[in-house]
C-alpha cells in the first residue's frame, strides 16, 4: 500500500487536486494518487452501506435462513431482477419474496429429516437383533479401521540407510552327518514349539503348552503382542523355515499395533522386540521390521524422561508414564535393564538418522562413568530421581549381567572404534575377577554375589552366559591377556556343565551353591527348576567358536537331548519345576527365549562357523544378531567414537 504518504496523519498537507495534469508535470504521480484516495473514499461508503443493509435486515427474514440452512439463501448469483440485493456475488433474497417456494423448500426439507430418522430407526432395530458377539465384531471392526487409519500415519517412510556388510545368513551345512543329523533334530524342536504356538497361542506373547492356550507375564503388562513370533523371526530364518518366517511376517504387519494401554518391561521389549525386529529386518531385508521397531522405540522413550535421565523399569505404551518395579531398593531402576540398550539403540539411530536414541544411552554411559564404584564395582540398583546407587548389591546374573555384556559388544559393535566402551569393560571385568571370582574347594571356578558386605558363594543359572562373555572379549583384552581370558570362559563353562550333570534330568538349576560341602548344586527347593534358560548352552557355543573343543558339542547334545525327553509335551516344551526329581512336573510355560536363545545357539553349536559368522554379527542379549556396523565413511550423529 502506497497511501501512508497521502494521509494527514503523516503530518504533510495534501497537495490541491489538479485536474490538468499537464500544468504541474512534477505532481502528476500525487495527483493521480489522490484521485484514488477520493475513489477509495466513495467506495468504502458503499461498502459501509452495504453491510449496514445486510444487518438491519428484518428478523423474520434471519430466521429463514437459520430454517432453510444458511446455503439456500446466500446463493451465488449476480442476477438481481427478482429484487434481491447483489452483494459481492451471494444474492440475498428481501422480506416478502418468493414466500410461495421458501414454504415448499421447508416442506422438503423437513420430509427429508422425517425419512432420515425413519432410517435411522430401522436401523437401530436391525442392530438390535443381532447377537452381542456380532455387534462387538462390528465395534471391532471400526475400531481396526481407526487403527488402519494411524498406522498409515504412523509408517513415514524412513530415511535409505546403506546396509552393512552382511556376510553368512544362510549357510552353514555341516559336513560330518552326525552333526548335520543333530542340526536337523534342532530343526524339528524349533518346528514342534513354533508349530504348536501357531495353533495355540498364536498371538499371545507366549504358549501354555499342557493347557494349550496363550500365556503372558507382568514383563509385557496387559499386551498381547506376540513376543514368541517377534523373538522366534531370525531363528526361523537362519533355519531356513521361510513359511514360518512368513506367517510370522504377516502377522506383525497386520497385528503389531503398540498403541495399547498396557504397562511394558523397557528392557524386556528392548531386548526381544526391538532387537527381534531389527535383526529380522537385517536378515530378510523386509522395511515393515524397521518401521515397526522404530515405532516401538518412540513408545518406550517417555521412560527416559526422569530427573536424571536413567530410565524407569516400566513404561505405559499408551500413556507414557513410566514407574519402577516395587520390589527394587528404594525405587532404583536396574542395572541390567537400563545398562541393556545400548546396541539396539545405536542400531536405531544408525537406521532413522535421528541421533536421538544414541544421545539417551551415551547419557547413561555419562552418568555411570562419574558415579563413585564401591570396590570398582557396579551395584545393581541406582535411584533414577536422585542418581544414587540403592542397596550396594553386585551381580553378574540376574539384575546386573548384561550391563557388562553391552559394554564388550558396542565396542565389538562399533567394529571397536568404541574404546571408552572397551575400556569400562575392562576395568569391570578386573574388579569383577578380584571380587567375585572364586574356586571352590573341589576346584570348580564359580562368580558370586556380592551383598551386605561380603560375598554370597551362590551362581545363577543367568550368570553362566559369563563364560561366552569372556571368550568373546579375550581378543583385545588390556595386557594381552587373552589366553587368560579364554582359559576363564572355559572354567567357567566346565561349572554350569557340572550344575547340569549333577542333577537327575541332565538340566540346570535356577541357582546353585558352594557352600557347606555343596558343589555346584542348588539347596533352596525353589531355586531347582529350569524354565528352557539359553545361559549355559550360549556358553558351550562361543566356546566352540572361539576352541573347537568338540567337548562343547557333545556337552551341548546332552542338553539338547535331556530337553527333548523332559521338557517336550505333545503341545510344545514346558519348564520343569524340580531338575533333581526323576518325575518332575511342568511349569506350563514356553518361554519366548526357549525359540530366541536356546533353540538358535543349539543350532549354532551344529553348524559351521560361516554361519553368523562373529567378525560380522554381534548378538544382543537375547541372541538377535545385528551387524557390526563399519562407519569409517558414514557418521553416526554426536557419536565421536564412529567419526
Ligand atoms: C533372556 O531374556 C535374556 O538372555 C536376558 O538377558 C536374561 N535372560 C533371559 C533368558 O534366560
Amino acid at each position: 500500500m502506497t497511501t501512508p504518504a497521502l494521509l494527514p496523519l503523516s503530518g504533510r498537507r495534501l497537495p490541491p487536486l489538479n485536474l490538468g495534469a499537464s500544468a504541474f508535470p512534477h505532481h502528476r504521480a500525487t495527483l493521480r494518487l489522490s484521485e484514488k484516495f477520493i475513489l477509495l473514499l466513495i467506495l468504502s461508503a458503499f461498502i459501509t452501506l452495504c453491510f449496514g443493509a445486510f444487518f438491519f435486515l428484518p428478523d423474520s427474514s434471519k430466521h429463514k435462513r437459520f430454517d432453510l440452512g444458511l446455503e439456500d439463501v446466500l446463493i451465488p448469483h449476480v442476477d438481481t431482477s427478482k429484487g434481491g440485493k447483489n452483494l459481492g456475488g451471494f444474492l440475498i433474497h428481501g422480506q416478502g419474496h418468493d414466500e410461495h417456494r421458501h414454504r415448499e423448500e421447508e416442506e422438503r426439507l423437513r420430509n427429508k429429516i422425517r425419512a432420515d430418522h425413519e432410517k435411522a430407526l430401522e436401523e437401530a432395530k436391525e442392530k438390535l437383533k443381532k447377537s452381542r458377539d456380532e455387534i462387538q465384531a462390528e465395534i471391532q471392526t471400526e475400531k481396526n479401521k481407526v487403527v488402519q487409519e494411524l498406522k498409515k500415519k504412523d509408517s513415514k517412510p524412513l530415511p535409505p540407510v546403506p546396509l552393512p556388510n552382511l556376510i553368512g545368513i544362510n549357510s552353514g551345512e555341516p559336513a560330518d552327518p552326525d552333526i548335520r543329523e543333530r542340526r536337523s533334530k534342532i530343526k524339528e524342536m524349533m518346528k514342534h514349539a513354533w508349530d504348536n504356538y501357531r495353533q495355540y497361542g498364536w498371538g499371545h506373547n507366549e504358549l501354555k503348552p499342557i493347557a494349550r492356550k496363550g500365556h503372558s507375564t507382568n514383563i509385557f503388562g496387559n499386551s498381547q503382542m506376540g513376543a514368541t513370533i517377534v523373538d522366534a523371526l531370525d531363528t526361523l530364518y537362519i533355519m531356513g523355515l521361510h513359511d514360518e518366517f512368513r506367517e510370522g511376517q504377516e502377522w506383525i504387519d497386520k497385528n503389531l499395533d503398540f498403541s495399547v494401554n498396557s504397562e511394558v518391561s523397557v528392557f524386556e521389549v528392548n531386548i526381544r522386540f526391538i532387537g527381534g525386529l531389527l535383526a529380522a529386518y537385517y536378515l530378510s531385508g523386509q522395511e515393515v521390521f524397521k518401521i515397526k521397531a522404530v515405532q516401538l522405540a518412540g513408545k518406550l522413550l517417555p521412560a527416559f524422561n526422569t530427573p536424571t535421565g536413567i530410565p524407569w523399569a516400566m513404561v505405559n505404551l499408551k500413556s507414557g508414564v513410566g514407574r519402577n518395579w516395587g520390589w527394587a531398593s528404594a525405587g532404583s531402576s536396574i542395572l541390567a535393564e537400563f545398562g541393556t540398550l545400548h546396541m539396539e539403540f545405536v542400531h536405531l539411530s544408525y537406521l532413522t538418522g535421528d541421533p536421538v536414541y544414541y544421545n539417551k544411552v551415551m547419557h547413561i554411559r555419562k552418568l555411570l562413568q562419574k558415579m563413585d564404584r564401591p570396590n570398582g564395582l557396579y551395584p545393581n540398583y541406582l535411584n533414577p530421581r536422585t542418581g544414587r546407587w540403592g542397596q550396594h548389591h553386585t551381580s553378574v546374573g540376574g539384575l546386573g549381567d548384561s550391563f557388562y555384556e553391552y559394554l564388550l559388544k558396542a565396542w565389538l559393535m562399533s567394529d571397536k572404534t568404541d574404546t571408552e566402551a572397551r575400556k569400562m569393560y575392562d576395568d569391570a571385568i578386573e574388579a569383577i575377577e578380584k571380587h567375585l571370582i572364586r574356586k571352590s574347594n573341589g576346584g570348580l571356578t564359580f562368580i558370586g554375589e556380592w551383598k551386605n558386605g561380603h560375598l554370597e558363594r551362590k551362581m545363577g543359572h543367568l550368570t553362566c552366559f559369563a563364560g561366552g562373555m569372556f571368550a568373546l572379549g579375550a581378543d583385545g583384552s588390556r595386557d594381552d591377556k587373552a589366553g587368560h581370558y579364554l582359559q576363564l570362559g572355559a572354567e567357567i563353562a566346565h561349572t554350569c556343565h557340572e550344575s547340569y550333570d549333577r542333577t537327575t534330568l541332565k538340566l540346570g538349576p535356577e541357582a546353585f551353591k558352594f557352600d557347606g560341602g555343596v558343589e555346584a548344586v542348588a539347596v533352596r527347593q525353589n531355586e531347582k527348576y529350569y524354565i528352557l534358560r539359553p545361559e549355559v548352552i550360549e556358553t558351550y557355543w562361543y566356546m566352540w567358536r572361539f576352541t573347537h573343543d568338540p567337548k562343547y558339542r557333545q556337552w551341548g547334545w546332552e542338553a539338547a537331548q535331556a530337553i527333548d525327553k523332559y521338557c517336550r509335551v505333545s503341545g510344545g516344551f514346558s519348564g520343569v519345576k524340580d531338575v533333581y526329581s526323576s518325575s518332575p512336573t511342568y511349569d506350563d510355560v514356553q518361554q519366548s527365549f526357549f525359540l530366541a536363545e536356546t533353540l538358535k545357539y543349539l543350532y549354532l553349536l551344529f553348524s559351521n562357523d560361516d554361519l553368523l559368522p562373529l567378525d560380522n554379527w554381534v548378538f544382543n542379549t537375547e541372541a538377535h544378531p545385528l551387524p557390526v556396523l563399519h562407519l569409517a565413511n558414514t557418521t553416526l550423529s554426536g557419536n565421536p567414537a564412529y567419526r
